[in-house]
């Protein structure tokens, strides 16, 4: 077992860069496992209210390209923070981290699957064997991360190490495919996602209808301050197929949102290609001033398509789909007008 474990472990450097991006597969326990590092994590003063956290102040690390290993489905991920000496560093330091996978499209956008995101407050996440996200060796992955470090200590050498699980193709009965899904109410492609919130109660949202078939088996959300619900809407008729609701303190700000799991086996919620849908953010302000630009409201989850070839096919070419590329590639332009657009749960 050894020697074919040690045959099997591939070690490949992510091409070009400064980044010591590092991916070794494990064909033994079915993990793959990226390092990358060392980052220099500096203190920062601590930030009045919860909103200058979310966006302003995580300083985000360039892109670093790697190229998935194995083929089969993803099933989860566990994030550790360590020092060169292996020292567990805290975890609440990433602000977030996001993978996103140059080799798909996003189903309602003409922009780059995110495969996933993890936050401060993300715990580490294992489907069920009985589902995945289905990726092919050599499919072309890349990540970033924003650090966010109020512990008034800085650390200067800061590894990630994120261990995905995963299925093997052969695995029998293969797994369920479930690919990402994302609807924001203010989504411009490679630019920002966030909005202006007057007083009182305000709503926002988007239409969209999908190119195939599938059902919803998982949606979360995300909203900052004064956030109230998300809801997954029929648009024709309003009715509410998904409510989220957000958990608030006294004053409004958010600690969280609901996350449904309507069941791998199960129904999930069904939404059918060409129908018109809506995805609603709330907000509730108690003050008397607008928060300009201080909000963000979008659902996230997993969507099994009744036929992943009718999945949208990537157009390298499309306007989108540049404009997304280049923001993810940074420039100090792109880096201006596009501060990290997170994408969960
Ligand atoms: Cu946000």
């Amino acid at each position: 077992v050894s020697l074919a474990a040690a045959l099997l472990a591939l070690v490949l450097l992510a091409e070009g860069g400064p980044g010591q991006l590092q991916v070794t597969v494990d064909s033994a326990r079915h993990e793959v496992l990226v390092v990358a590092g060392p980052f220099r994590v500096p203190a920062m003063a601590p930030m009045p209210g919860h909103q200058m956290m979310d966006h302003a102040m995580a300083q985000d690390t360039p892109l670093e390209r790697f190229g998935w290993p194995v083929d089969g489905w993803a099933r989860g991920f566990r994030v550790r923070l360590v020092d060169a000496e292996g020292r567990d560093v805290p975890r609440r330091v990433l602000h977030h981290l996001i993978v996103v996978n140059f080799g798909r499209r996003q189903l309602l956008y003409p922009a780059y699957e995110r495969l996933f995101g993890a936050g401060a407050e993300t715990d580490d996440v294992v489907l069920p064997k009985t589902v995945g996200v289905p990726l092919q060796a050599g499919m072309p992955l890349g990540m970033y991360l924003g650090w966010h470090n109020e512990t008034g200590a800085e650390f200067p050498g800061v590894y990630l190490r994120l261990t995905l699980l995963w299925t093997p193709s052969n695995q029998v009965p293969a797994p369920v495919s479930a690919l990402p899904f994302y609807a924001d109410v203010n989504l411009q492609i490679g630019g920002s996602n966030t909005f202006d919130v007057p007083p009182g109660r305000s709503t926002r949202s988007w239409e969209f209808s999908l190119p195939v078939s599938g059902r919803l088996i998982g949606l979360g959300g995300h909203l900052h301050d004064y956030g109230e619900e998300l809801r997954l809407e029929e648009a024709s008729t309003g009715k509410t197929l998904s409510r989220l609701r957000a958990r608030r303190d006294s004053l409004g700000q958010v600690r969280g949102v609901e996350r449904h799991l309507y069941g791998v086996a199960g129904e999930g919620r069904r939404l059918r290609a060409g129908v018109r849908y809506r995805v609603v953010g709330v907000y509730r302000n108690p003050t008397d001033e607008s928060r300009l630009r201080g909000a963000m409201a979008h659902v996230a989850g997993l969507f099994v398509p009744s036929d992943l070839r009718c999945w949208p096919r990537l157009d390298e070419d499309a306007p989108d789909l540049r404009r997304d590329r280049a923001a993810l590639d940074g420039g100090s332009e792109a880096a201006d007008s596009a501060p990290h657009v997170h994408h969960g749960p």
